[in-house]
């Protein structure tokens, strides 16, 4: 029995697409993947605004609340709590150059619009998180934006939205490039600057991304060390990646088990489950069929347990012994052998 509470988004089953080729599989309901990810055993669904409310351009503020409320029924009948709202500040054509930080003063409203319209739905379907993910506050042309302007409009963009509800939370998912060349917020140290900036730093944190974290040239298990050290981890999206290549959202672990395995011990040791939610943030290969779209949740969760099996085995006693003698050589073995099956 797992002590952690697993969620996941409709975008992590999906169909195939790529920046190369259309899709592989048939799309899926939302509501025939909440009934899949209830029976997985997952406790709670991530959403992007639009998808809740699908169409929310062409809707009145009540109108979008009255289609969440309808999501919000859609989740109660699977026993499915909502963890949170991101606004999907790239998709539109307002936000070519970026939401908070383009460098057009109307797409910037458009961007401020989405995120009170995601605190919304947040509210509708009970949940008090929003996560952004900076997908275009950056810089594809270097000189295009001023990085302090920038770093500063982020901070604003963020208090509208603390002011705007005094209980949200709102959690960066930093992540240094892709698709833009340079973000402006790019690690888990750059969104504590962030949270600190801003007017209640306590309702502002992150969610760590294991693949981001790789992309970033860092050890995801120290970028969620760092923001648990600041009790700012709000929530995480596990997965692998093979080095700095594109972002691949590999299933949990598949890449690099003792990385991953690192990454359950700090949750672990850090009671995380008490605390939020684990994502996983996976997606399938292209070239998966149909009956076997949810495969990689099914495979990201069952290594994701036994490898919390074997966290909850780690001799600590045996451990510190050879930390206090320096004997870091056995110590590694020692891990390596747990995690191999070994001890
Ligand atoms: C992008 C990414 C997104 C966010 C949600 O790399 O990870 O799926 O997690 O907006
Ligand atoms: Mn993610």
């Amino acid at each position: 029995m797992s002590k952690f509470k697993f969620t996941v988004g409709p975008w992590n089953v999906h169909t195939g697409a790529d920046s190369y080729g259309p899709e592989t599989r048939q799309p899926i309901s939302l509501e025939a993947k909440f009934a899949k990810f209830a029976e997985l055993g997952f406790s709670a669904v991530q959403f992007h605004d639009d998808d809740v409310v699908p169409n929310m351009n062409d809707l009145s503020e009540e109108e979008i609340k009255a289609e969440a409320r309808k999501v919000k029924a859609m989740l109660d009948k699977y026993g499915l709590a909502a963890e949170f709202v991101a606004p999907r500040l790239w998709m539109d054509s307002h936000t070519a150059d970026g939401g908070f930080t383009s460098t057009s003063a109307a797409d910037r409203e458009f961007a401020m619009w989405r995120a009170y319209r995601s605190i919304d739905i947040a509210r509708e379907l009970g949940c008090d998180l929003i996560v952004l993910w900076l997908a275009r506050e950056g810089t594809l042309c270097a000189e295009s934006k001023s990085p302090v302007t920038a770093t500063k409009q982020i901070v604003e963009a963020i208090n509208n939205m603390l002011r705007y509800d005094d209980t949200i939370r709102v959690c960066i998912e930093p992540k240094p490039n892709e698709p833009i060349d340079r973000s402006f917020c790019g690690t888990i140290g750059h969104v504590m600057g962030v949270s600190a900036a801003t007017i209640d730093p306590k309702r502002v944190g992150a969610n760590l991304e294991s693949a981001h974290a790789v992309l970033a040239g860092l050890d995801p298990a120290n970028e969620i060390g760092f923001a648990l050290a600041f009790d700012k981890l709000f929530t995480v999206h596990l997965n692998d990646q093979n080095g700095i290549r594109y972002d691949q959202d590999k299933s949990f672990g598949v890449e690099n088990l003792r990385q991953a395995f690192n990454q359950i011990k700090v949750l672990c040791e850090n009671r995380y489950w008490e605390k939020g939610y684990v994502g996983l943030d996976v997606k399938a290969m292209r070239t998966t069929s149909d009956e076997d779209s949810y495969e990689h949740l099914k495979n990201s969760l069952e290594i994701f347990k036994a490898l919390e099996e074997k966290a909850a085995r780690y001799n600590y006693d045996y451990a510190d012994k050879l930390i206090a003698e320096r004997k870091f050589e056995q110590l590694e073995m020692y891990t390596m052998n747990l995690i191999m099956g070994l001890v």
